[in-house]
């Protein structure tokens, strides 16, 4: 009758365990692989996050709420203060980007040296087919418009030149 319990019982007991130690062991690994997966992840979309804000900070108006308004030539010296100029808008892209923060800003650009002649801070030409200028602009109306603003108005949309002494909030970019 001592046939009843089988002798290796405890060993087929001791596989089992073992088994599911494997088997934990394996799962836990799975696990673990995955939290790893998921940690990098998460780093990976925190670095491209930053690296957004980094983008936004340095071309968001600098050092002034969006009420805060100011002419022209102020706006120029107060980003110059901040060790940046106004902004120099470089391609489409950069527009798009800028035109999405406010519905008007001084940008970097001035006709005041030769009339029609659009000059960029750094003394580069301002593209009239490469950029998104507002219809009929630039128009110098009202006696005289010598300074470039980024307008985002329904039906007036792009680049406007604007009388230099009108208040207005302004966009500072500064060089990494
Ligand atoms: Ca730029
Ligand atoms: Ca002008
Ligand atoms: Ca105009």
């Amino acid at each position: 009758m001592s046939a009843v319990l089988p002798p290796h019982q405890p060993d087929i007991s001791l596989d089992v365990q073992q088994v599911n130690r494997t088997k934990a062991g394996t799962s836990n690994q799975q696990l673990h692989s995955r939290s790893l997966g998921l940690v990098l992840l998460c780093c990976g979309l925190l670095c491209f996050i930053q690296a957004l804000l980094n983008i936004a900070l340095r071309l968001a108006p600098m050092g002034s709420s969006q009420q805060e308004r100011k002419n022209w030539d102020d706006s120029r010296r107060h980003c110059r203060q901040e060790e940046a100029d106004l902004v120099i808008i470089n391609s489409r892209a950069e527009q798009a980007f800028l035109s999405g923060l406010t519905a008007s800003a001084w940008v970097g650009m001035t006709d005041r040296d030769q009339e029609g002649t659009w000059l960029w801070v750094d003394g580069t030409a301002v593209s009239y087919d490469g950029l998104l200028w507002a219809p009929g602009q630039p128009d110098d109306s009202l006696g005289g418009e010598d300074c470039g603003e980024l307008r985002k108005m329904t039906g007036f949309n792009g680049l406007n030149d604007y009388g230099c002494n009108t208040m207005n909030v302004w966009i500072c970019e500064k060089p990494l």
